[in-house]
This record gives C-alpha cells, sequence and structure tokens, in this order.
C-alpha cells in the first residue's frame, strides 16, 4: 500500500514539474485532437506542414484542412491565406508557415483570422558570427551549431543533422528564411571545397524548412585562396575568379542565398585597397551571382580612425554612391550610427538612399547589453527603430516603411539579426534570450508587431504548462495571467530602459570596459588605442560637462538627419532627452524639463536602473509556483548577477562621472557601495558559466 502511495506521489509530482531545460524553445504545444490534412500536392516540405499541424493541433475534434498551393495575386512571396477550408499559398513553404500561424493563434488563445498574410520583408535572415575553428565572435551560448575545429570537424554527423533540422524548425515558425553561416570577419576557408561540402549538408537539412544558406565572404579570397596578384574589382582575373567560385557554389548548392559583405571595415581588406569604391566591390560579387538569382549584402559599417565623427563616416561613404550599386545587392546598415548601443538614435542613412536598396541589421545577441547574463527584451528597441521616422519622403517615412518596399521600390527587401544561438542547451544563454530570437523573427515578418503582443506570444508559448486536460482547450486562467503573464510581461517590457538606465542613459553611449563589452568602463583609454574606440571619445565629460556635441558648433553629424529632425535634435527645447548626450555635451548644472540638474538627473537614472533590477528579482521571485524549477532557478541566478552588475554599472559610472561634476549624488538615492579605484582596477568581468 506504502510502495503504490509513493508510486502515485511520485508521478503527480513529475507531472506538474515537467522538467524543461529550454531546449524546446516556444515549441512545445503538443496536439489533443486529431486533425484531418488533406492536400493534392506532395512534397517535403508539405510533410513537415502536416506533421506540424497533427503534433500541435488544439482546434476541433476531427476537423479538416486542405493545403492548396495556387498562386493568388493578393498573396505575396512566402504569404498565405487562411480560410475556414484551409490554407491557400503560392508555394509550399507559404502553407508552412500558415501551419506555424494557425498553430500559434491555437496555442496563444489568438482569434485565428481570415484572410491573407504577408510578411514585411522578403528576406528574413539571421546572421551567425561564427568562425570556422567553432568559436562565435560576440556569441554567449556556446559554440557554434554549424562549426568545430579538430580532426573530423567537417563530417558530418547524425547530431549534426538532428541540431540543424531543430534550428531550421525554430527559424520556420517564426519565418525566417535565410541564414548567412558564417562571421562577416571571414575566413576565406569557407568558400574552400572540403567546407563548402559541409555548407551543402546544411543547406540539404535546411531546404525543406524554406531557408537558404548564405555565407560571408572575405574579399581578398582570390588572392588568400589562389594567390592571385591582386583583388582589385575590375581587374579581370578577379572577375574571372569571383564568376566560377559562384559556379562552383551553385553547382552544389542551385539554391545558395548569395553573399554577406564586411569590407573595409575594422581590419577587413576591400575595394578601397585599390583605389575603388563601395559599389564597384559589391556590384564585382553581385555579377557573380546574378546568373543564379544570388544576391550581395554589402555592409554600411565602415568607420576610418580618422577625425571625422565616427557617427558620421558611413553616411559620407554611402551616400554619394546611391544608384550605382546593382539590382541585386542591398545595402545592409546597422539599426544606429555607431554600433548596436543600448540606445541610439536611427541611423540617418534610412530613406537617406532613395535609388539603393537598404536592409536594417540589429543585434539579437547581446553584445552590449549585458550578454547571455542580462534579461532584456530587445523587442522594444527594435520597435522603437523601425517606428522611428525619417521624414525622408514626408512624415510618416518610417525606418520600417523606407526598407520594406513601402516607399521605394526595391528588388528586394530584407532584414537582417545578428544571432544568438550557440550549443548550450537552450540556444541561447538565457532563457529570456530566446525571446529575442523569437521577436526577431516575429517583426521581421510583421514589422508592425507590438512587442506587447509579442512578448504575450512568447511567455505562453515558452512558460504555459500544457497537459492533457487543458490541451483541447486553451484558457489561461485569471490567476496564470494575473500573477504570471502580466507582470513578467511588464517586466520584459521594462527591462530595455532599465538597461539603458544603468548602463547609458540620456544618450549616453560606447562606455563600456573595453575587452568584454559587457562592464562599465568610461575611464578607459589606454594610449596608443585608437580614440574612436575609446569611451572618453564619446562621453568627452570634463569639468564643464558631458556629452557629445554633434549640433552645429560640434561634429554637424545632426545635418546628415532630414528636416525637421536636424532642428529638433539640434534644439535644446526640442531634443528628446533619451538623445541629449548623443548630440550635445552640456554643463552640469544644465536644467532638465523635471527642473533638477543635467547630474541630478543622471544619478536618479542610473539609481532607477539599478532599481528596476532589484524589481524584477522580486517578480521573478513571485512567479516561481509557475515555472518549472530548472528554469526558474536559471534566470533568478542571473537576475541576481543582473543586479549585481547593475549595482556597478551605476557606481562606476557615478563615482567616475564624479570625478568632474564635481557635485554631491543626491541624497536620497542610494550611495555607492564600491570604490571607485577599485572598480577600475579590477574592470568588471562577464561571470564565469561555471558559476551556472
Ligand atoms: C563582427 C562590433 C563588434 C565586432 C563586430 C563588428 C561588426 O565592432 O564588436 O565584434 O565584428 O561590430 O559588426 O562587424
Amino acid at each position: 500500500m506504502k510502495t503504490l502511495f509513493s508510486v502515485v506521489v511520485l508521478f503527480f509530482v513529475s507531472l506538474s514539474i515537467q522538467a524543461e531545460d529550454g531546449h524546446n524553445l516556444w515549441l512545445r504545444g503538443k496536439s489533443s485532437s486529431t486533425v484531418n490534412v488533406v492536400s493534392s500536392k506532395k512534397s517535403v516540405t508539405l510533410d513537415i506542414a502536416k506533421q506540424e499541424l497533427q503534433q500541435g493541433w488544439q482546434g476541433k475534434e476531427g476537423s479538416s484542412v486542405v493545403f492548396t498551393v495556387k498562386a493568388d495575386k493578393l498573396i505575396k512571396g512566402d504569404g498565405f491565406k487562411l480560410s475556414s477550408a484551409g490554407i491557400q499559398a503560392n508555394t509550399d513553404f507559404g502553407i508552412l508557415y500558415g501551419v506555424y500561424e494557425l498553430l500559434r493563434c491555437q496555442q496563444t488563445g489568438e482569434e485565428i483570422k481570415e484572410g491573407v498574410i504577408n510578411p514585411s520583408y522578403d528576406l528574413r535572415v539571421l546572421n551567425h558570427w561564427d568562425n570556422m575553428d567553432g568559436s562565435v565572435e560576440r556569441g554567449y551560448a556556446g559554440l557554434s551549431i554549424f562549426w568545430r575545429k579538430g580532426e573530423n570537424s567537417l563530417v558530418v554527423t547524425e547530431n549534426d543533422k538532428k541540431l540543424w533540422q531543430e534550428y531550421a524548425r525554430a527559424n520556420a515558425s517564426i519565418g525566417i528564411n535565410a541564414t548567412v553561416l558564417n562571421n562577416v570577419n571571414a575566413s576565406q576557408l569557407v568558400l574552400t571545397p572540403a567546407y563548402l561540402n559541409r555548407v551543402k549538408a546544411i543547406a540539404e537539412v535546411l531546404r525543406p524548412y524554406g531557408i537558404k544558406v548564405y555565407l560571408s565572404a572575405k574579399f581578398s579570397a582570390p588572392a588568400l585562396i589562389d594567390k592571385l596578384k591582386t583583388c582589385d574589382p575590375v581587374n579581370p582575373e578577379v572577375i574571372n575568379w569571383w564568376k566560377a567560385k559562384a559556379k562552383e557554389i551553385y553547382t552544389m548548392i542551385p539554391d545558395f542565398g548569395g553573399f554577406l559583405v564586411k569590407a573595409n571595415s575594422e581590419g577587413q581588406s576591400g575595394p578601397q585597397d585599390y583605389g575603388r569604391t563601395h559599389a564597384d566591390g559589391a556590384n564585382l560579387l553581385a555579377d557573380a551571382v546574378k546568373p543564379y538569382g544570388g544576391i550581395v549584402m554589402w555592409r554600411a559599417f565602415v568607420y576610418a580612425a580618422s577625425d571625422e565623427d565616427r557617427a558620421k563616416q558611413a553616411y559620407n561613404e554611402f551616400v554619394p554612391l546611391d544608384g550605382k550599386f546593382h539590382d541585386n545587392v542591398i545595402i545592409q546598415v546597422k539599426n544606429g550610427p555607431v554600433d548596436f548601443m543600448p540606445r541610439e538614435p536611427f541611423s540617418p542613412l534610412f530613406g537617406a538612399m532613395k535609388k539603393t536598396s537598404l536592409m536594417p541589421e540589429v543585434q539579437v545577441t547581446q553584445e552590449y547589453l549585458g550578454h547571455s547574463i542580462h534579461l532584456v527584451f530587445l523587442s522594444t528597441m527594435w520597435e522603437e527603430f523601425l517606428k522611428s521616422d525619417t521624414y525622408q519622403e514626408g512624415p510618416g517615412s518610417t525606418v520600417a516603411r523606407c526598407t520594406d518596399g513601402s516607399i521605394f521600390p526595391q528588388k528586394y527587401t530584407a532584414i537582417a539579426g545578428v544571432s544568438n544561438v550557440g550549443l548550450d542547451v537552450n540556444w541561447c544563454g538565457h532563457q529570456f534570450a530566446q525571446s529575442n530570437w523569437y521577436a526577431f523573427g516575429r517583426l521581421a515578418w510583421n514589422n508592425k508587431l507590438t512587442s506587447d503582443q509579442i512578448a504575450d506570444e512568447w511567455l505562453k508559448l515558452t512558460f504555459y504548462k500544457y497537459s492533457k486536460s487543458n490541451a483541447d482547450q486553451i484558457s489561461f486562467s485569471a490567476d496564470w495571467k494575473d500573477n504570471f503573464l502580466s507582470p513578467v510581461k511588464k517586466m520584459m517590457l521594462e527591462s530595455r530602459e532599465a538597461a539603458v538606465n544603468y548602463m547609458m542613459p540620456l544618450g549616453l553611449h560606447h562606455i563600456m570596459s573595453a575587452n568584454e563589452h559587457y562592464g562599465p568602463g568610461p575611464w578607459w583609454a589606454p594610449a596608443r588605442t585608437r580614440k574612436d574606440w575609446t569611451p572618453p571619445y564619446y562621453h568627452q565629460a570634463d569639468s564643464l560637462g558631458i556629452g557629445f556635441d554633434r549640433t552645429k558648433t560640434g561634429s554637424n553629424a545632426v545635418s546628415q538627419y532630414h528636416e525637421p529632425l536636424n532642428s529638433q535634435f539640434s534644439d535644446l527645447k526640442t531634443c528628446p532627452e533619451t538623445y541629449l548626450l548623443w548630440f550635445h555635451h552640456l554643463p552640469w548644472d544644465y536644467k532638465m524639463k523635471s527642473g533638477k540638474t543635467l547630474w541630478d538627473e543622471l544619478c536618479n537614472h542610473y539609481d532607477a536602473g539599478l532599481q528596476q533590477v532589484r524589481g524584477f528579482q522580486k517578480v521573478w521571485d513571485k512567479a516561481q509556483s509557475y515555472v518549472d524549477a530548472q528554469r526558474f532557478t536559471d534566470v533568478q541566478s542571473k537576475l541576481r548577477s543582473q543586479s549585481k552588475n547593475a549595482q556597478t554599472w551605476k557606481d562606476a559610472c557615478l563615482l567616475y562621472f564624479q570625478t568632474f561634476s564635481k557635485m554631491p549624488i543626491p541624497y536620497d538615492i542610494e550611495r555607492p557601495i564600491n570604490n571607485l579605484d577599485e572598480l577600475i582596477n579590477n574592470d568588471m568581468k562577464r561571470p564565469s558559466l561555471i558559476n551556472y
């Protein structure tokens, strides 16, 4: 009797705890009822679509869903049409996306809307900064899922294929249809036959899920691989080399997407080494892939160690080339003019190049936002960016509309996110970093979605405890919504602003410690280091004040923005305070809109950021009974580190800036608990993963 009792107890305990390690991402929903799928066509992709529907169906028992692959003028690209009869699309991939949409609605309790749903961008791309030895530049979730070092590193194993297939499925479920398999700081190796064979194997696993592979190409590859004497883009031998390389690749991978190129940037070679322009370089590669329908994504992340404000350089370099790029070139532009900072104004290139296709690049991996230790939901940052009005074609010329084909007719439209995926069991290093992968895909599919909706979906899909008894009718109880969904969603939606507060408020930027881009380092400026890589170049703090003057009296970067933004950013009365120190150098006692001095306001922001994170800890602790044990403690422990880090950021920045302001930290906020000299001596390092 006693044994039976223990078995029963154990059974129920195991049911309620349901160990989860995060590997299943947002794809945890299981069907409870059967569905009948009718398709007149057969293909691997349609088989996947059918299987997904049957695995995840939570609609009416015994329903029938018809797949119809038939052209319809209203359906664009990967789009689809949902109706009571089923899913119609131009392609098999469209059907697959329709299936994921149906399942998402069922599993989140959202009403299924009948009608056509088209993606905002044709190409929804993940950029992996994965190196050939398996390391990942700015990757915080373990080694590469594509590459590794050592003997047999190029042998494709069953495990590799399983992981790639899971990766493909996760991407397809949120609409991502392109992936760049290697770092933009590229190795030429990836273009050699042994590596291309592995690329072919990856492409084969990804293909049925509608995902094309792309490669980052090293501009100097012809010299490095085949010892050509030059890589000059107008040299006939060089032109032929790239043509032959493209032919070789397309023979192996007929649907190869094309190249991504970082050239003449941070030490990478490029056309300027031969006195040519970025257009000459991009067109060289574009012509090589053109016969096969390939494209070239050419990055505008360029800046030199010159006296010119770094924030101005990409615009200065690229705008004069507008109209000179071939039509299968897309210029890939980071969201801000400097570099994926916690907050930047949008890059003035958006909307300014009217005869060239442009694509936004955002960073999903949290290089400057606490790596995989800090909980920061980036969707709010991307939403702010996509909704920014450039005014380039009148009011309403948002970045989203300037890049998705609504304003400028672009042959291709695209958006890229620098991936945060690695070999970690939970893929992203932090359970909540998965929400950034999810959010990127969702916004790439629909650039009008709100972060509120995305967070809502993600939380339901990722944390709701499905069980047999509730699977057929997803109804989120009031208790679950009030005590888990709503507070945790609120935390996610506030998390980016919190990070801005405790790291770089009021328009401050690039003041992190140099080595890891993790902790604070406003003091970091070793002799002989490029000035534009040191924080003092950006914050310009001195006894008179703080901030980078980008108005007419300074670098005049404001002039790159279309009116009325130029005037708005220049004028202290209208410049948003969120960008204040991005555009202005102001005295410490400058009077803010709140009536407080700039110094006091700065102190308040740093302290508010810290308090927000302390609040997040409370929210999460209260959510314990709604979360499985492993994921709960994972996140709890990371929030503790984040809290300590926020304290360090606050103390480091305030104590350092106080050496210039000479003003007291307002007495109503908590005192620093660290000493500046100690902080400077032990630049804050990312906590070792062993602690987790
Ligand atoms: C891939 C920043 C990062 C680099 C990155 C570069 C880029 O500078 O710190 O790691 O290099 O951006 O986007 O090319």
